[in-house]
């Protein structure tokens, strides 16, 4: 049997890994950054991306170089070597990828556990979805709601609740990195911090029938100041024909507090259904 130039082989994969990684790490994939998490989440990536690279130029120097050692020679019409595995290598090539998954999946872990993490003074925003706009409620705020636009402050945690009224749907902002399905039938939820001010598009990331690529809606971070009298200038409330069962539920309830002059006195308030962890 041929021995490999293993050497060789091994300072092939590092010097094609390395400069893959440095090509790969120049692109700026996601765009600006303007929300806390984007910090942690874009170092995942670039440790992924380099990961990721070193394995891909494991791969091709390996496979490049049998391809080439052990190609068939004009005139060569026999049947190649009889070779039945080897255990060893295969111990080797099912632990060593099995070692670099659960290794990123513990980091990715981690990083979730890191930007999930809960503010107290967080601010509630409820997001009703459907074919083929955005809706928002601020229960924070006495229920008001806006249409095809979103206001939220400059470095406040938002808690996000989505309710997909159709079918499912996508809430992504690129700028915040985060992306949470909105499901029928359940809520889904999702905390972020924007730290920058300016003019986002929120984009529904899921296809989710003919006029998704126009479901979009504009998003306005701006002063704490600024959004509290955005918010206090909204007209509409929450459509009821927007509410979940259990909001409906909690809005009727209030409703029958309120007429009988005992308000206050059940469950704890918390804006609307869905809030209470
Ligand atoms: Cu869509």
């Amino acid at each position: 049997m041929t021995r490999l130039p293993i050497f060789k082989l091994v300072l092939a994969t590092l010097v094609l890994g390395a400069l893959q990684s440095v090509v790969l790490l120049q692109v700026n994939w996601f765009g600006d950054a303007a929300a806390t998490a984007t910090g942690p989440i874009d170092t995942l990536m670039d440790v992924t991306i380099v990961v990721s690279s070193f394995v891909f130029a494991l791969v091709c120097v390996f496979l490049g170089y049998a391809v080439y050692k052990w190609r068939v020679k004009p005139g060569d019409e026999g049947d190649g070597l009889p070779i039945h595995g080897n255990t060893k290598l295969e111990v080797w090539w099912t632990l060593i990828p099995v070692l670099i998954v659960v290794g990123l999946a513990g980091y990715s872990w981690a990083v979730l556990v890191d930007i999930e993490k809960k503010d107290a003074d967080r601010i509630n925003v409820d997001v009703y979805s459907q074919q083929f706009e955005w809706t928002f409620g601020y229960p924070d705020s006495g229920g008001k709601s806006s249409e095809g636009e979103l206001h939220v402050p400059v470095n406040r945690q938002i808690d996000f609740k989505f309710h997909a009224q159709d079918v499912i749907h996508s809430f992504w902002v690129p700028e915040w990195r985060i992306k949470k399905d909105n499901v029928p039938g359940i809520t889904t939820d999702a905390v972020i911090t924007p730290d920058r001010e300016g003019t986002f598009q929120l984009i529904c990331t899921e296809l989710c029938g003919i006029g998704h690529t126009t479901m979009r809606a504009k998003v306005v971070v701006e002063s704490e100041e600024k959004y509290n009298q955005w918010v206090a200038g909204l007209k509409e409330k929450v459509s009821p024909f927007l509410l979940t069962a259990d909001q409906a539920f909690e809005a009727q309830r209030k409703a029958e507090e309120r007429e009988k002059g005992i308000e206050g006195s059940g469950v704890e308030e918390t804006g609307s259904g869905d809030h209470s962890d």
